[in-house]
């Protein structure tokens, strides 16, 4: 395997490699042996969720709540590892932990803490995110779906979409614009008026859930506000949160597909010998080599600054851009490698290939990473 080459153990703490091999253990023993045919046949295997709760990982980075307190680097870890088995399970912690409890966390009161999160820290409740409209993603400000307030609490009407685990979720937490800026609200998703409806014909994600959300004056009472958020600064504390975990996570389907090319190479033989004692195949693997380590020594310094408290935004999309960037190239070259086969589901490379290019425009889009730094390096904003 590729970290036989690149030894990122030396660069970690013990309790963070014990952190990835319990994740390495959990991809390789619960999610392997079942995910080309989840895949396949469009299957997402919830009764996995608690299981994941029980080994930690569910909002592992927070603390108090049951949640296990861990550092930034060892949360990255387990999402590289989650990732080499399939992005779909990378996305659900994603979701869950980045994005619905850490929104909880950060945002909500001492009674919406209590109420959510140990529950979903167990893996017994699950949360959603729901921030993206169907008239597209990239640009939050201008989302059309309002809270307004009511006798009896808020009013929330709208409609959101590629929202991860809806269907399945217990709480979704929903962005909307108030008379106030935007606001986020714990809306239970048996409220009346909350449908979600998973998102069929997709070729990427497949073992994974995402939804159309309407909310068709959906009343939730007055104390479901999230307190501590004002304006889109809330939503986007959130995806910062995610999109770290990104950085990490696609490095680890960049390794599985590296791995497979690497297996392959060794043993197909085409004009008498393995296709890996050619100079060809060897400059393709040395490449997609020397870019994962790259990628993998990136995500840590991202880590290490997050522990120390200073990470930006800016150097975040830097990580985001980088890594999906990076991933998605290694899968293509790894497919070439494999030939024909390289497109069937013997292979973890067309899944990952094919999930890429969906965590490539989630979390911000490449296009909307390099604005952001083309701000930062400019000063001058091409948003608008
Ligand atoms: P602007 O509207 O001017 O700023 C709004 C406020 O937000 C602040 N801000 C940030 N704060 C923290 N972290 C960040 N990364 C932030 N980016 C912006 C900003 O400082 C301002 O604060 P304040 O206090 O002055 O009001 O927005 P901008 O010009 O700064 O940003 C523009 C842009 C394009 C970078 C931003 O809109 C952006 O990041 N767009 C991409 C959004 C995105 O990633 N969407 C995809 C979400 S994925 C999803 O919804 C599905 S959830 C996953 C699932 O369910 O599977």
């Amino acid at each position: 395997m590729v970290d036989t080459v690149f030894d990122l153990d030396a660069l970690l703490e013990p309790e963070e490699i014990v952190w990835a091999r319990a994740a390495r253990a959990f991809a390789t023993n619960r999610i392997l042996p079942t995910i080309e045919d989840d895949f396949e046949e469009k299957h997402f295997r919830a009764e996995l969720i608690p299981e994941l709760g029980a080994a930690g990982f569910l909002g592992m980075h927070l603390t108090g709540y049951g949640c296990a307190g861990a550092g930034a680097v060892s949360y990255g870890l387990v999402c590289l590892e989650l990732e080499a088995a399939d992005s779909g399970w990378r996305t659900f912690v994603s979701v869950q932990g980045s994005l619905a409890m850490s929104a909880i966390h950060k945002y909500g009161s001492a009674e919406q803490k209590q109420r959510w999160l140990p529950g979903m820290a167990a893996g017994q409740l699950v949360g959603c995110f729901a921030l993206t409209e169907p008239t597209g993603g990239s640009d939050p400000a201008a989302m059309a779906t309002t809270a307004t307030r009511g006798a009896d609490g808020w009013v929330i009407e709208g409609a959101k979409r590629w929202i991860g685990l809806a269907s399945i979720a217990d709480v979704a937490i929903v962005w909307a614009q108030t008379d106030a800026g935007v606001r986020g609200f714990l809306v239970p998703t048996d409220s009346i008026g909350f449908t979600a409806i998973p998102i069929g014909k997709k070729l990427s994600m497949r073992a994974s859930i995402q939804c159309d959300v309407h909310l068709d004056a959906v009343q939730v009472p007055f104390d479901a506000i999230l307190p501590g958020a004002t304006g889109l600064s809330g939503p986007f504390g959130c995806l910062n949160e995610a999109r770290f975990g990104i950085v990490w996570g696609a490095m680890g389907a960049a390794r599985s597909c590296l791995d497979a090319a690497i297996l392959r190479a060794k043993t197909r033989e085409v004009f008498g010998k393995p296709i890996g004692a050619t100079q060809l195949i060897q400059a393709k693997l040395a490449d997609m080599l020397v870019e994962y380590e790259k990628g993998v020594l990136l995500a840590l310094h991202l880590g290490r600054l997050k522990e120390r408290g200073t990470l930006t935004p800016t150097q975040i999309s830097i990580g985001k851009l980088n890594s999906v960037r990076e991933a998605i190239q290694i899968a293509r070259e790894a497919r070439v490698i494999l030939g024909g086969d390289g497109i069937t589901s013997e292979f973890p490379v067309m899944r990952h290939l094919a999930n890429l290019e969906s965590v490539r425009t989630y979390e911000g889009t490449d296009e909307i990473h390099q604005l952001v730094l083309g701000r930062a390096l400019t000063g001058l904003n091409a948003f608008s």
